[in-house]
């Protein structure tokens, strides 16, 4: 858990990540947005140095890194631990808030209703509680769904649904997007953008995306389905996958079935760029993109860029204004203003 989310753990400041890392998941569990964004920038910040960062004013000196962060990261590196982490640790309900927040579907307030209601494990909640289905699964399947996929799997599975995309139809492309694309060594599920040239709509799609997802159940591949949506936005398709033995990557003795999770989102050739974007992430760098478009007048959404964006009183929409780019990501770049950064430089 922690240090490792976007991988590369031989850093000079691992050990400091880890630890900043541990407080920022606090925080998540707070719903502390501030903290939580100040913190992840301050993470990625430090993951980018090549040297160790011993004090604080090294820390301030690098943008990104605030204050208060800048303190702490010097406590850190002083005596080896965070006061104010080890005090939240302490906190009573602390251990099972985030034992039910890492199931899936479950967010903030679920969990802090069933900590009242007296529960205290998993097992109180498969016997007691209000459960949807899908938080059923995410109990059921609580540590396969929280084990990150090792980049090798990524690829192992991504071959699996090369392979029986190209049965259906073999123009239609697929691309791994995520924190894979971004180069990280593991990651929380696989995320999957599918389009075909001369497509429009992702309606245009949304056959094809039913053959698949029949053929992969039929086959044990997909294990159950969580979440689908049709929205003129594209289509999307939720859900856990099994990678079979004969396509393992490693020593055969070594596998294990293992429940991932697996997203399948739809993108005509026209939305493109934009929804790569969107799906490459992280959701930082998408944030601060979109402002971006924001600062300068435009819109950005997983669809495209749009121009002339008219706006009332409290920033609601009168219209969508006009397309500016959609199909290429780096015209989206462009049309922005913004340098041209690789999927790996798109930490926030
Ligand atoms: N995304 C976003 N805002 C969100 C959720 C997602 O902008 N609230 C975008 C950016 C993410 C991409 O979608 O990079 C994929 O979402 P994931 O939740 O799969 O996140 P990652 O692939 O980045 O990380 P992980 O390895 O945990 O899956
Ligand atoms: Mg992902
Ligand atoms: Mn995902």
């Amino acid at each position: 858990k922690g240090g490792s989310k976007d991988g590369k753990d031989d850093n000079p400041n691992a050990d400091t990540i880890a630890i900043l890392q541990d407080m920022c998941d606090y925080y998540t569990g707070q719903n502390d947005t501030w903290r939580i964004k100040a913190y992840r920038q301050a993470i990625s910040a430090l993951r980018q140095q090549s040297t160790r960062i011993t004090t604080s004013q090294e820390a301030k000196d690098i943008a990104g890194i605030g204050e208060r962060l800048a303190d702490k990261i010097e406590e850190i590196v002083n005596t080896g631990r965070l006061k104010r982490l080890e005090a939240a640790l302490q906190e009573p309900d602390h251990e099972v808030r985030e034992l039910f927040l890492k199931i899936y579907d479950v967010g903030l307030e679920r969990a802090q209703k069933w900590i009242q209601q007296g529960y205290r494990t998993l097992e109180d909640l498969l016997e007691k509680a209000n459960l949807t289905r899908n938080q059923r699964i995410g109990i059921e399947h609580y540590e396969d769904l929280n084990t990150r996929i090792p980049r090798a799997e990524v690829e192992a599975l991504g071959k699996c649904v090369r392979r029986a995309a190209a049965d259906i139809d073999s123009r239609v492309e697929l691309l791994i997007g995520g924190s894979y694309r971004r180069g990280s060594d593991t990651s929380g599920d696989i995320d999957f953008i599918i389009t075909k040239k001369g497509t429009s709509s992702s309606s245009e799609l949304t056959p094809f995306l039913d053959r698949l997802v029949d053929k992969l159940t039929s086959s044990g591949f997909l294990t159950v389905g969580l979440a689908t949506s049709r929205s003129s936005g594209g289509s999307k398709w939720h859900g856990c996958c099994v990678l079979p033995k004969a396509d393992f990557p490693g020593d055969k003795a070594d596998y294990k079935p293992i429940w991932r999770r697996i997203d399948l989102l739809l993108v005509p050739e026209t939305e493109f760029g934009a929804a790569l974007i969107y799906f490459t992430g992280n959701d930082l760098f998408n944030r601060s993109m979109r402002w971006l478009a924001h600062k300068k007048g435009m819109r950005l959404n997983q669809r495209g860029l749009y121009r002339d964006v008219m706006r009332g009183p409290g920033g609601i929409k009168y219209n969508e204004g006009d397309l500016v780019e959609g199909r290429d990501e780096k015209k989206i770049f462009e049309a922005l203003g913004v340098q041209w950064r690789e999927p790996h430089q798109r930490w926030c």
